[in-house]
Parts: structure tokens; C-alpha cells; sequence
């Protein structure tokens, strides 16, 4: 027996009887598992190893055009009651669920191995930490699982007899009849379904291979069933990067953040400040999970151990952090291969190789019109290898919070940087949240994604009763609670042209951050938060027109207005589970934009 844990063990066994592998293998998180599991992906078809030299111990995977990003239309939250997955979830009858998934688990793992893989998110032992064991038929995911999360024996002695663990269960769906040789990328599209109980905190995943569907501690558990442990256990799974900030005078303050995707969310948790004598290093570039601690702050920690990073657009020229990171013992999934045994992704050199294989494994030239890697090409690297990693990024203990940031992209009304006026409106700004689509992924280019704490394919529950739990969490904390910003990086001029420069200047907008939270910088009172004062954000070298400047600091009267029309609209669609404080967050705001107004009338 692998374990000495009773309940793990019964479970490891009742799932081996419904999805019937041939061969059942308890990981150890070994050097030698990840060889054996890139021995089995090269010699059938689904790996290859790149160029020693160029890029060690990393290998190159090409998943097929049906399965390549996580697919929200097929995620379910089936709690017993549909009212608690709430109107931005889907929400499917548990035993209607069960009885669907039964069917589609019997013998779904016939002519494979069933890979036990026992992992902690967070660092093992922590208090803030949890444990789930998956079970997987892919070897792919068992060795992104050695990156991205502390797999193996250490996880099982924690587990101990009688621990708790998040089962989560993942098939990809493509049984194999006898003799039968499997797919390079073995898949069932359609018949895809990642579901979540949050009442018995389970995870169920199948027909796809790919990411977040498959890697099932990161969204399923990290975020949608923590953020149920959270609110009833009395802490905070977030969809935030954090980051440690270090001033000249070697003062320190961490920040969490939550933006949307196509924000630049892990460029900002790596971020080269462009202010002379500020540091900014990394704790995690996607997740946080935050606890009070003794003194009544909180605290957070990563609970991921590596980057499951976008691709394209990463470059030295954008993240020289992220491209050192992924030097080696990485995983390059859906970009392009290189002639010489490496991999590229449009902008990670300014310059296109003449000739590359593409991501579906066609010739590539520079002249054509389609890019050389999927959009949702990733990289899977160890946090570890970032040369900006905080030395206290797996401090058990996580690092006390100052600051969270939440951002979207705006290219109106939201300006640069606002600070809000406490708790209750720091959690209306972030349930506020909104972004201009750049891919069609969801919906319309250009077109507004509500997505509220960049939690939205992410919350496990009602996102009104999230939001509720955001404010107990304030009533809880009081003054301790860290102090809350409204960020956009994307505001346009008139030209429709970015107003900001982004990337390494962001650095600016964090020293304002800082200086409020250590009560060294002042701040003017408006209508929708307190705002840099005209010398507050330091803006000197930059190629900025001073009318650019004025407008990306100005408040949008009529703008706010009308975004509130939209913001109550949406509210509505949550009912009775709105809390009153967010209605009368929103009545507040309307009066001070009316009474602003007025005084300039
Ligand atoms: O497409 C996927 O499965 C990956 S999604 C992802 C990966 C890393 C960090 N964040 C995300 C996200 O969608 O927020
Ligand atoms: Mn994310």
C-alpha cells in the first residue's frame, strides 16, 4: 500500500474499479518519474525533447485544434441548490451530474495507467496550504503537475492517516481497446465536462488534456473549490498575483493583484522597475490564498510551485524574467519548433526565424498571415528558476498584504491610478471589474467582459454571496484589511492611442502605492477615490504629452455615470443575494458624481 491513509486509499481504489486502467502508479515526484513519463510521451508520439544545449531538460507538446485553452461553456458548479452557483455559473443538478459522469467514467481509462499523483498547493506543511490528490490517465499531466504544485512521498507523510485531501479525478477520455496504439494527444471533445461539487469539495475532469481543464489543482481546486473553503472557513482564494516591493530605503510591502486575462498579469508580478533604486520580486504570478494571521492581517502565500505562462508576446523585450524562467526544465505546449531543436512564439525575438514548424506541425515562413503558435501556447516553468523570485516566496507563513490592486482594460473612463475610500469600496471597485475583450475567445473584440475580481470563470459559488464574503472579511479585519486600488494601464488619448507606456513604468504607479500605504504620500479626495496629487505619480522622463498626462489622471463625470447605469443593471442580475452595502455603494457614488457635477456647473 502507497498509503497509510484509509479514506485515500478506499477512494484510489473505488475509482480504479469505474474507470478500469490497466496499471495503476503512485507518484513520487522523482527525477526519475519525469524521465519515465517523457520516455512513454517521446516514443508514442506526443513529446519531444528539445536541443540539450538550448534549452535542458525541456521537452515541446502539440495538443490537437480541438483541445487547446480551458473551456468555460463545459465548466459545471454543482452545488445541491442552483442559487448557490449563482447567475455566472454553470450550474448542472449534482445527481443528474453524477449519474452522466458515471457513465462516461466506466472503463474510461482502459488501456492506460491510472497515475496517482498526491500534491500540496502551497509550500508542504504550511497552515495555509491544502492538499488533493488527482488521478490522471496523462502522463503529460503528471509531469506539468511536478512543476506547477509539491508532488509526491513528502505529500503522502503530511496526509498522514487520517488527512484531508481534495480528490480530483481527470480522465482524458479515450479508452483503448486491446492492442489498440493511443493518440499523440489523446482527447474527447465532445464530450468535455470539468465539474465541481463544492459541498463534498470534489473535482471531476473530462475529455480534454489541456491546461486548466486537466492541471486540476490551479483553477478547479486553487480557486473554484478554495474559494468555497474560504468563505466557509473564514479566508481568501484569489485569482491575484503578489508581489514583494522594495523601496530605496530597503522598506518592504507586498501587493496582490487581480486582473483580468490579456492584462499583463505575470509582466507585472516580474516587472523591471524603470524608477532607480526600487525592486520589484516575485511571490506568484496567478493565484493567492490569504489568511489572517495572528496580528490580524493578512497574510498570503502561492499556492502554485511554477508559471503556466502565455507564450506569445512573452520576450526579453517584455519579460526577461519570464524568458529566464523557462531556460530549461520547462514545457512548451502549442508554440512553434525551431529548425535547430528549440521552440519561438511570435514576440519572444523581434525578428521571426525564416523558417519554423508551426503549432499544428506545418512549414511556417515569416509572410504568412497566420501566427507560428496558438494564441494560448503556454509554458510551464518552475517559480523557482525566475531570477526575480522573493526569497520568501514558500515562507509557510505568506507575506502580510498592504495592497491589492484590481485593473482591467479600460480604454476610457477608468483612470491610470484610484485609491479606494475603504473596504467596502475597495470591494465595490473590485466587483466592478471590467475588460475590453482583445481575442474573440469570449465574445466580441473590443466588447466589455464583466468580470468581477478577475474571478469569473472562477468562482466556485454565487459571486454575490463571494462578494458578501469580501465584506465580512473587511468587518472582520477592520483597519487591517490592506488598502484597495483601481488600476488601468489601457486608458487611450483622443488618436486612440495608449496614453500609458505599461510594462517596467507600472513601477511608477506601484511607488504611489507604496508611499500611501506607508502614509508618505498625499492624495486627492473625488468622487470615485482618492487620486494622486499632480506630483504624487513621479512621470518625469517620460515621452508623455502633458495633455495625455491630464487625461489619463482625469475623472469621467459623465463617463462614472453612465458606468454606473451598467453597473446596476448588472447588479439586478444577482437578486436578493446582492449585498446592501454594494447598493449603497452605488447610490454613494451617484450622489458625489452628481454633486461634482453640480460644483463645476
Ligand atoms: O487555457 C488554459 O487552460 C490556461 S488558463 C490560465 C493559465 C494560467 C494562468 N491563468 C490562466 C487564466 O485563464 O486565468
Ligand atoms: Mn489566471
Amino acid at each position: 500500500m502507497a498509503t497509510q491513509n484509509k479514506k485515500l486509499q478506499a477512494w484510489v481504489d473505488e475509482m480504479a474499479a469505474l474507470c478500469q486502467p490497466d496499471n495503476i502508479v503512485w507518484c513520487d515526484g522523482s527525477e526519475k518519474e519525469w524521465e519515465d513519463m517523457w520516455d512513454i510521451m517521446v516514443k508514442g508520439g506526443t513529446a519531444k525533447k528539445l536541443d540539450e544545449k538550448k534549452r535542458p531538460n525541456s521537452y515541446y507538446i502539440r495538443s490537437v485544434p480541438a483541445d487547446v485553452a480551458r473551456v468555460e461553456d463545459r465548466t459545471y458548479i454543482c452545488s445541491a441548490k442552483e442559487e448557490d452557483a449563482g447567475p455566472t455559473n454553470n450550474w448542472a443538478d449534482p445527481a443528474e451530474m453524477r449519474e452522466t459522469l458515471n457513465g462516461l467514467f466506466t472503463g474510461c481509462m482502459k488501456g492506460r495507467t491510472m497515475y496517482v499523483i498526491p500534491f500540496s498547493m502551497g509550500p508542504i506543511g504550511s497552515d495555509i496550504a491544502q492538499i488533493g490528490v488527482e488521478l490522471s490517465d496523462s502522463p503529460y499531466v503528471v509531469t506539468n503537475m511536478h512543476i506547477m504544485a509539491r508532488v509526491g512521498d513528502a505529500v503522502l507523510d503530511v496526509l498522514g492517516e487520517d488527512g484531508e485531501f481534495v480528490p480530483c479525478v481527470h480522465t482524458v477520455g479515450a479508452p483503448l481497446a486491446e492492442g489498440e496504439v493511443s493518440d499523440p494527444w489523446p482527447c474527447n471533445p465532445d464530450n468535455r465536462y470539468i465539474v465541481h461539487y463544492p459541498e463534498t469539495r470534489e473535482i471531476w475532469s473530462h475529455g480534454s488534456g489541456y491546461g486548466g481543464n486537466a492541471l486540476l489543482g490551479k483553477k478547479c481546486f486553487a480557486l473554484r473549490i478554495a474559494s468555497t473553503m474560504g468563505r466557509d472557513e473564514g479566508w481568501m482564494a484569489e485569482h491575484m498575483l503578489i508581489l514583494k516591493l522594495t523601496n530605496p530605503e530597503g522598506e518592504v510591502k507586498y501587493v496582490a493583484g487581480a486582473f483580468p486575462s490579456a492584462c499583463g498579469k505575470t509582466n507585472l508580478a516580474m516587472l523591471t522597475p524603470t524608477i532607480p533604486g526600487w525592486k520589484v520580486e516575485t511571490i506568484g504570478d496567478d493565484i493567492a490564498w490569504m489568511k489572517f494571521g495572528e496580528d490580524g492581517q493578512l497574510y498570503a502565500i502561492n499556492p502554485e510551485a511554477g508559471f503556466f505562462g502565455v507564450a506569445p508576446g512573452t520576450g526579453m523585450h517584455t519579460n526577461e524574467n519570464a524568458m529566464h524562467s523557462l531556460a530549461s526544465n520547462s514545457i512548451f505546449t502549442n508554440v512553434a519548433e525551431t529548425d535547430d531543436g528549440d521552440v519561438w512564439w511570435e514576440e519572444m525575438t523581434k525578428e521571426a526565424p525564416a523558417h519554423l514548424t508551426d503549432w499544428k506541425g506545418n512549414d511556417w515562413t515569416p509572410d504568412l498571415d497566420t501566427p507560428s503558435a496558438h494564441p494560448n501556447a503556454r509554458f510551464t516553468a518552475p517559480a523557482s528558476q525566475c531570477p526575480c523570485i522573493a526569497e520568501e516566496w514558500e515562507d509557510p507563513k505568506g507575506v502580510p498584504i498592504s495592497a491589492i490592486l484590481f485593473g482591467g482594460r479600460r480604454a476610457s473612463v477608468v483612470p491610470l491610478a484610484t485609491e479606494a475610500l475603504d473596504w467596502n469600496h475597495g470591494t465595490f471597485l473590485g466587483t466592478i471589474i471590467a475588460s475590453e475583450m482583445t481575442a474573440a475567445a469570449f465574445g466580441a473584440i473590443g466588447q466589455l467582459r464583466r468580470d468581477p475580481m478577475a474571478m469569473l470563470p472562477f468562482c466556485g459559488y454565487n459571486m454575490a454571496d463571494y462578494w458578501g464574503h469580501w465584506l465580512k472579511m473587511g468587518k472582520k479585519a477592520g483597519a487591517k484589511m490592506p488598502k484597495v486600488y483601481y488600476v488601468n494601464w489601457f486608458r487611450k488619448n483622443e488618436a486612440g492611442k495608449f496614453m500609458w507606456p505599461g510594462f517596467g513604468e507600472n513601477s511608477r504607479v506601484l511607488k504611489w502605492v507604496f508611499e500611501r500605504c506607508a502614509g508618505t504620500a498625499d492624495a486627492i479626495e473625488t468622487a470615485i477615490g482618492n487620486m494622486p496629487t499632480l506630483d504624487g505619480i513621479d512621470f518625469s522622463g517620460l515621452d508623455m504629452a502633458d495633455e495625455d498626462i491630464a487625461n489619463l489622471m482625469r475623472v469621467d463625470t459623465e463617463g462614472w455615470l453612465s458606468e454606473l447605469d451598467g453597473i446596476e443593471e448588472y447588479y439586478a442580475t444577482f437578486g436578493d443575494h446582492l449585498p446592501a452595502e454594494l447598493t449603497k455603494q452605488v447610490q454613494d457614488l451617484r450622489k458625489r458624481l452628481e454633486t461634482s457635477q453640480e460644483a463645476v456647473a
